[in-house]
């Protein structure tokens, strides 16, 4: 008898699907895994509480305080996910050393060595993000769009300090950096002046970018959103204002798809990103009513991102991050689940047959499209899912949690 991977490959090769090319796309598919969900974005550097209008809520046992417990709890997660992934820190994760410290103003590659460490040892590649919030400078809640000169140019050298780092990285692993720039700047009601935060915001990167840097290497970003908690009425990086940064000076947009309107979604919006950007960036996370990071789900819009991603034939043109942040579960496992639902669905995409759904729609018969893309929904994903689990020796299915509950009862149950 044939194995069922055998029956489902010749299933959905009568759709002329290609089974085995859809597994070697995702084992290659770099997903970047933010390292702020395993301590609640608390980082290493500052004592200061969460603050730019974004928040963890929860008090799950088990949170890492460490790097060495962080990198442990990476490790696990990683262990539970197939294929070659990307860490991405954010700046407030440098280590330093004993008696050592450096403000966000000073941060040098050697505060990150033991991240490339981690990286190299692995053979991964590491994304950066500059950390604009949690900090006493950022105290009013305005930092490159502050009127305040001395507290701009604070910010500014950070994010001078952030490119040198990210090169650093490019350099030290041989894979590019894609690197985050995202600011909390904006007010609770209505301002009085809208203009001048955001031409403040402008001349601030102009004064990061101006420094030499390999582009190469390090691919810059910028990532919009409409509002947050404090700041629900303006937020100086709007989507209008980055979109129109980034194609006048060659950056990457970067959308998270919890940064819009409730209605508004980022699977319709990419296709006209990509006929105009060389490359996009993507933050998948999961609102609820509003930007509040949950666990990526497999849901639908999780699904029709990553179509667009595979129907656009432009997969590899995204730079694709995960960004939620839960306090209130196994964070081990909000990593795993997130990560593996985005693979799912990347899955789910590349066992679609675009070209003759296309071919479908130009031809208007959209009977015979809605009748196929919903036969399509009980396809045996789940079959190829498992071959794909398999040849990367990780569990396909609920398995891997009980690896996690193990790892929590031996080590994170014995954290303070
Ligand atoms: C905030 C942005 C930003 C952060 C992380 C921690 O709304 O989404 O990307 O979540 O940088
Ligand atoms: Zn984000």
């Amino acid at each position: 008898m044939a194995s069922c991977y055998e029956w489902a490959k010749t299933k959905y090769a009568a759709l002329g699907v290609d089974t085995e090319a859809a597994i070697k796309a995702l084992q290659k598919y770099a997903i970047s895994m933010h390292c702020w969900q395993g301590d609640d974005v608390r980082g290493f550097d500052t004592k200061e509480a969460l603050s730019g209008g974004i928040q963890t809520t929860g008090n799950y046992p088990g949170r890492a305080t460490t790097p060495e417990e962080l990198m442990a709890d990476m490790d696990k997660a990683f262990s539970l996910i197939g294929g070659k992934h990307k860490v991405n820190l954010h700046a407030s994760y440098a280590i330093f050393e004993k008696g050592e410290f450096a403000d966000r103003d000073k941060l040098e590659p050697k505060h990150f060595k033991r991240w490339v460490s981690y990286a190299k040892e692995r053979g991964m590649g590491i994304d950066f993000n500059p950390t604009f919030f949690s900090h006493p400078m950022a105290a009013s809640g305005l930092t490159l769009s502050s009127p305040d000169d001395e507290v701009r140019r604070f910010w500014v050298e950070h994010g001078k300090a952030c490119i040198r780092i990210s090169e650093y990285f490019a350099n030290e692993t041989g894979i590019p950096c894609v690197m985050n720039i995202w600011i909390p700047d904006g007010y609770k009601d209505t301002p009085a002046d809208r203009m001048g935060p955001r031409a403040r915001f402008a001349q601030s990167l102009d004064e990061i970018l101006s420094i030499p840097y390999d582009k190469e290497k390090v691919l810059v970003c910028l990532e919009s959103k409409v509002f947050g908690i404090g700041v629900e009425s303006y937020t100086v990086g709007s989507a209008e204002f980055t979109m129109s940064y980034v194609a006048k000076n060659g950056l990457v947009p970067l959308m998270d798809n919890g940064h819009y309107h409730p209605t508004e979604v980022v699977s319709d919006k990419l296709s006209a990103m990509f006929l105009f950007n060389k490359k996009v960036a993507l933050h998948v996370t999961r609102g609820v009513r509003w930007d509040s990071d949950h666990v990526v789900r497999l849901d639908d819009e999780t699904r029709e991102i990553a179509k667009e991603l595979v129907a656009s034939g432009r997969m590899g043109d995204v730079a694709l991050a995960l960004d939620f942040f839960d306090a209130s579960i196994n964070r081990v496992a909000a990593w795993v689940v997130g990560m593996r639902n985005m693979q799912r669905a990347l899955l789910g995409a590349l066992l679609m047959p675009h070209a003759a759904f296309k071919k479908l729609q130009d031809e208007g018969k959209f009977t015979d499209l809605l009748v196929m893309s919903e036969e399509l929904k009980f396809y045996p994903e789940c079959i190829v899912w498992e071959e794909f689990c398999n040849r990367c020796g990780v569990p396909a299915d609920e398995r891997w949690f009980t690896e996690v509950q193990q790892y929590e009862k031996n080590v994170l149950a014995a954290r303070k």
